[in-house]
């Protein structure tokens, strides 16, 4: 098999098959991919909204497998079988998912405490501190225990490949290879890897470092994510001998091999989508319960975190209004925000701090029936997110810093048309590939406001060329290519 082909889901699967059928593949994710929870007397099924379902989603569907995940729906414990396990997708079963149970005090120290107020902003070079907290740390380490024996006694003596999603899980590679050498262990990290001088602040870095050296590979959004990764150990794992060359790290006589590996998006299926019926009936109904006629449209679509950039990206509309007042009336920002990590103070107050802003600009700049900012709160129904991407004339993405975002790969994908402009935040690891977006320093809010401008003024040809190169970059470099990448490595291993 060449890396340099279009990959499609039925190449995967095959490929997946001939290499991987010897070995029982198990996915590890904090979340879920599917929560069931109580509507009334009935039990509702959700799917997961996040980078990780979206992308992980498609290659375990392919292979088959377990995906274990902590179960967090208040339904979820009625829909398993005696070993927490129930088929998935509900309409599709191709997969097991396995459900750990989780102390609601285990869930506010090892997901809101240790991973998401320290570790998350440990790496994302964001204003917001990290907290260290010993006592969250040490629920962090035993939550990890817990997902190690979980997978441990799935596999037995079975030759198994276990695949962990991201920072929830940096001490469970080490746990596992502890316990059984023989098991294949890699780990995609979603997130950034910072600049070594950050990790060392963590009083734990240095097991932290040490956890996720017990993968045999660690996959990273981008080169820079990697060379960090490799830095850190360096300059914390005494002992510890890096190659930048041959990308991994040994200690102890183990080797990591670390690597780069693009997450990205289901490019066929979603330009297939996007030319569905539904999503142009949900593309007229949304030009006409929000007003817009034929008003020019800006979207952005984002998780409610404060890594997304929200409030500056308001505030260059805001510039945008007052530099180029002959927009007014003539261009909408629709703006989406699903909210997410609301048990965090700072997650809460960035939150309310949109909410103002919002208020604040309509205010000063809004008349008659039409309203500068659009704000819609989600989990919206995919073909409305679909339906968005399509009416775009553009899609702003100004993260302050990103591991990659699939908004950008999921609005290029979207857009048959080729019309359409991806305004980009250079610090999105998206950023690498797409470059033929228009680039923007998030906190730049004068170059972002004028950057929109430019982007709204752009010839049609222009839009189309940059387009079409974007679609033949993410059409290539799609998620299979990402699971194929990660597997062949796997198989170099194995
Ligand atoms: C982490 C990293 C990395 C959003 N709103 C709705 C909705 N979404 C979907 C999007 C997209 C996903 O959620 C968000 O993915 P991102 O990549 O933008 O962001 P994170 O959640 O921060 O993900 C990130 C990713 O992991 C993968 O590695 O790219 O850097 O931070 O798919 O479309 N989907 C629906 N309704 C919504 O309202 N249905």
């Amino acid at each position: 098999m060449k890396i340099r082909q279009v990959w499609k889901r039925e190449n995967l699967c095959q490929f997946a098959k001939a290499e991987l059928s010897d070995y029982l593949f198990i996915v590890v994710s904090n979340r879920e991919p599917y929560i069931h929870s109580y509507q009334g007397n009935e039990i509702k099924c959700e799917t997961a909204v996040g980078g990780v379902t979206t992308a992980v989603e498609p290659v375990i569907s392919a292979i088959g497998g377990i995906w274990i995940a902590h179960g967090s729906g208040d339904a979820d414990r009625d829909m398993v079988d005696s070993q927490r396990k129930l088929m998935v997708p509900p309409e599709e079963p191709l997969y097991t998912l396995k459900r750990v149970w989780l102390s609601d005090e285990e869930v506010n120290s090892y997901y809101y405490g240790f991973s998401n107020q320290a570790l998350w902003p440990l790496c994302h070079a964001v204003d917001i501190k990290p907290i260290f907290d010993e006592a969250q740390w040490s629920i962090y380490k035993k939550v990890n225990e817990v997902f190690a024996q979980s997978v441990l006694e799935e596999i037995g003596n079975r030759k198994a490949i276990v695949f962990i999603q991201d920072y929830h899980f940096a001490l469970l590679p080490r746990l596992i290879k502890r316990m059984s050498p023989e098991i294949t262990v890699a780990q995609f990290w979603h997130i950034p890897w910072p600049r070594q001088g950050s990790f060392q602040s963590c009083p734990w870095g240095e097991e932290i470092v040490r956890g996720l050296l017990g993968n045999d590979l660690l996959g990273f959004h981008t080169v820079r994510h990697c060379r960090n990764f490799l830095t850190t150990v360096n300059r914390m794992v005494a002992g510890s001998k890096v190659s930048y060359e041959k990308a991994e790290a040994t200690v102890e006589g183990r080797k990591t091999e670390v690597h780069p590996f693009p997450i990205s998006v289901d490019f066929e299926q979603l330009s297939q989508d996007a030319q569905s019926v539904e999503v142009k009936g949900e593309i007229e109904r949304l030009r006409g319960e929000l007003n817009l006629g034929d008003k020019l449209v800006g979207i952005s679509i984002d998780r409610l975190d404060y890594i997304k950039g929200i409030p500056r990206r308001l505030m260059a509309i805001d510039r945008f209004f007052e530099k180029y007042p002959e927009y007014k009336g003539k261009v909408s920002f629709i703006q989406v925000t699903v909210p997410s990590r609301t048990e965090i103070p700072s997650y809460r107050k960035l939150g309310e701090s949109i909410d103002t802003l919002v208020e604040r600009i309509n205010l000063k700049h809004g008349s008659g029936d039409w309203k500068p900012i659009i704000t819609m709160v989600g989990p919206l129904p995919v073909t409305t997110i679909m339906a968005l991407m399509g009416m775009a004339d553009l899609c702003i993405v100004s993260s302050l810093h990103d591991g990659m975002n699939l908004v950008a790969k999921e609005f290029v994908a979207s857009r048959c048309d080729n019309d359409g402009i991806l305004l980009l935040s250079r610090f999105a690891g998206a950023a690498k590939e797409l470059n033929d977006a228009l680039l923007i320093n998030p906190y730049d809010i004068d170059h972002l406001a004028a950057s929109m401008e430019k982007a709204l003024k752009m010839p049609r040809i222009e839009r189309y060329k940059r387009m079409r190169r974007k679609r033949n970059i993410v059409r290539e470099n799609n998620i299979y290519k990402w699971a194929a990448a990660i597997i062949l490595e796997l198989t170099k291993l194995v």
